[in-house]
């Protein structure tokens, strides 16, 4: 009998991660990575490949990498062909990449709402479709989508976004209903407010130094009062690729430090001088 810890393993599992280049994609990639498994990603562009493929190289990873738009479904099918041909058929799938646009609703073109709605919702349908077969005639397989705070909350500007992230609460739900007979299991995480670049916008310090008022109000709403690490995010999403996981079926799993749980405090109450600074590194703005 294999012991408890051996059911945490991937050895011989082949992961894709899509846009796993840097931030949360790289960190499911190097925790799967460590317990055995062959990572495979995609990006959008050469840049983020190139960018992708040197990490995982500074961090002893042997990856594949290659350009594809998740929003298109023959760049996908063709994706999924190569790795098939060198690797074999996708065991786990994580559809990480996601966009974001922080508008007002009344002021967001339709192309905007589409493309935040393509990348977020129909990439998922796509992706999971795509390796879905295999996973079928397999017998097993893994499918973990990245949900978010926005598929419980709204908040202003992030229409288009909390539709998408609500919209893959229920394709993980449905993916569960349908394909569960087949030994493969849906599940969602959930991360809270996690310190990477998407983030970055929301945490940048003031011009007079102070702290960026969304990020106070943030860890205001937070019982652990930081915003998450990358790493916070690793260990759920082995547990949700691997055997130990095999009854778990449809759920959403948030990793909030607390704050679908809590009411929050007064954003002026809260102690600034007590709190960890952020890592200059993380504020990388990104254009929206
Ligand atoms: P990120 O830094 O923006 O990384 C996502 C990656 O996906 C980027 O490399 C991005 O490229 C890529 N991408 C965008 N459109 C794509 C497309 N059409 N095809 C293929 N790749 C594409 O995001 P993150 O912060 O690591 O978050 C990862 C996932 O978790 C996202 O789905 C996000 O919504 C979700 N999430 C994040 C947080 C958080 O606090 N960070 C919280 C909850 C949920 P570009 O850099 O060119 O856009
Ligand atoms: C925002 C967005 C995202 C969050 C995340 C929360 O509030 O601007 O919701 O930037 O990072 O998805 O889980």
């Amino acid at each position: 009998m294999s012991g408890i810890l051996d059911k945490f393993r991937l050895d011989g599992k082949v992961a894709w991660i899509t846009g796993a280049s840097y931030g949360l994609g790289l960190a499911y990639a190097t925790a799967f990575a460590e317990v055995g498994a062959r990572i495979v990603f995609n990006d959008i562009n050469e840049e983020l490949v190139e960018r992708g493929l040197s990490e995982y190289k500074k961090l002893g990873i042997e990856a594949y990498g290659a350009v594809c738009d998740v929003t298109k479904e023959e760049d996908v099918e063709k994706f999924v062909a190569d790795v098939k041909e060198k690797y074999g058929p996708i065991d786990i799938l994580v559809n990480n990449a996601g966009i974001i646009k922080r508008i007002p609703m009344t002021e967001m073109t339709l192309a905007q709402w589409n493309q935040v709605i393509d990348v977020d919702l129909t990439g998922p349908f796509i992706c999971s479709k795509a390796v879905l077969p295999d996973m079928i005639k397999k017998g097993e397989g893994k499918i973990i989508n990245a949900c978010s705070m926005m598929s419980e909350l709204g908040r202003e500007t992030v229409s288009a976004y909390a539709a998408a992230k609500g919209g893959l609460k229920m394709l993980t739900k449905n993916i569960c209903s349908e394909y569960g007979q087949y030994n493969i299991q849906c599940n969602a995480i959930g991360p809270g407010y996690i310190a990477t670049p998407q983030t970055a916008p929301l945490r940048e310090k003031q011009a007079d130094g102070s702290m960026h008022p969304f990020d106070r109000f943030i860890r205001s709403k937070t019982p652990a009062q930081r915003w998450g690490k990358t790493e916070d995010l690793m260990g759920l999403a082995v547990f949700l690729a691997s055997p130990a996981s095999d009854f778990i079926n449809g759920q959403v799993i948030y990793i909030d430090g607390g704050i679908l749980a809590y009411i929050g405090q007064d954003p002026s109450a809260l102690d600034v001088s007590k709190l960890q600074a952020e890592e200059e590194s993380d504020i990388v703005v990104k254009d929206e």
